[in-house]
């Protein structure tokens, strides 16, 4: 295989509702897009994950623009390829950019699969016909808008509840939710807002039954993290502090999590995300596919990732229609009852809407 022309473009999306993170709210969704055509004339599409401001990484929509145009486009196209595991080596000289190189790699994965005429999904490993779907709620205006969301959220079938919470919206709000739903499946994402001077909250949060708490403490402080856990009973999973499998083993060896969310953008690409799942596998680290508010392309590799057998708890990768007016895929991602049923078509098994595409896009440069 051999990549003979990229299509780079960056659009902007407005979102159904505005996200809130104890970082700040989004509204419009900035990203890019990567399609790589073959010398066979297939083509593979990668969506990068970074957002306007590096608010969750140091990554943003324009530092991925320069890192893909003056590096990672330049180290892959005309090259011949037998497997995407060969970008992680072609790339080796450029540090980090983790979205970046991942908007390619998944480029190169769909296109791999297209060529073999296999699925994505069955191209990484994966075997699931179907995967469990969470939502992931953001910070509300009062606790009563939230719990309606929990209830509508709950009528529709999503598998857990994820609330996102800061410092002044955090005990008060999972004491209410219990109080409202008792049984629902339901996690915390702090997003990196504390540190051990609030082990108490956590300890107090203990008694809700939470599947786990997401992130509470910095991106890279693992001591920390394995310090709280000793503490609390609630499992706690690591986001923001795992960029790669190093950083998975780390966090195992010091007991600094009991359960790891993969974002294929955060660690650099799907094989780098298959070794953190293999890794956590044969540690017993149950592992779940996060989101970044994707579009429909970047949406369809989490939704091929979540088929690997470790997937085991309900991942952030809610229907089409959760974000988004219209979708820049067709089919549509869709939950029914809590499932995405997985496509079995070669590569990601969606169709990209040219169309909507373009009426998105803002800006768009092709290499060859
Ligand atoms: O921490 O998981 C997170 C969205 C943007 C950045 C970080 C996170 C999130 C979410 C939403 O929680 C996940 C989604 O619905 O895509
Ligand atoms: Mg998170």
């Amino acid at each position: 295989m051999k990549i003979q022309e990229i299509s780079l473009r960056h659009l902007k999306m407005r979102m159904r509702s505005p996200f809130a993170t104890s970082f700040g709210t989004m509204q419009d969704k900035e990203f890019l897009l990567l399609e790589a055509k073959s010398v066979n004339g297939h083509i593979g599409w990668g969506e990068s994950v970074a957002f306007d401001t590096p608010w969750y990484t140091e990554e943003t929509v324009k530092t991925n623009w320069h890192m893909l145009e003056d590096f990672i486009i330049p180290a892959v196209i005309n090259r011949e390829l037998e497997h995407p595991d060969q970008i992680t080596c072609l790339l080796s000289s450029i540090r980090k950019n983790n979205m970046a190189k991942s908007a390619l790699e998944g480029a190169v994965w769909d296109l791999y699969s297209k060529e073999k005429g296999i699925s994505l999904t069955r191209a990484l490993g994966g075997n699931k016909g179907k995967i469990e779907v969470g939502v992931s709620i953001g910070i509300q205006k009062t606790i009563d808008d939230l719990l309606q969301l929990i209830d509508r959220y709950t009528a529709k079938g999503y598998k857990r509840m994820k609330v996102k919470i800061k410092p002044g919206w955090d005990l008060e709000v999972i004491r209410e939710i219990r109080k409202n739903f008792p049984e629902v499946p339901l996690m915390a994402d702090a997003n990196s807002a504390y540190t051990l001077n609030d082990t108490d909250l956590f300890k107090s949060l203990d008694e809700y039954g939470l599947m786990m708490i997401e992130q509470p403490l910095a991106a890279n402080d693992f001591i920390d993290h394995a310090k709280l856990q000793k503490q609390i009973t609630t499992p706690i999973c690591l986001d923001e502090s795992i960029h790669s499998y190093e950083d998975a083993r780390i966090a195992i060896e010091l007991k600094a999590c009991q359960i790891i969310n993969i974002k294929i953008g955060r660690v650099g690409g799907l094989t780098e995300a298959r070794r953190i799942h293999n890794l956590c596998k044969d540690n017993k680290i149950p592992v779940w596919c996060g989101g970044m508010l994707e579009a429909g392309i970047g949406r369809a590799h989490n939704i091929a990732l979540t088929t690997l057998s470790n997937f085991i708890l309900p991942g952030d990768t809610a229907g089409s229609s959760h974000y988004w007016e219209k979708d820049i895929i067709y089919p549509e991602v869709v939950v029914e009852n809590g499932y995405i049923n997985v496509p079995d078509h070669p590569g990601i098994g969606y169709e990209p809407n040219r169309e909507t595409i373009r009426q998105f896009t803002l800006n768009e440069k092709i290499f060859s």
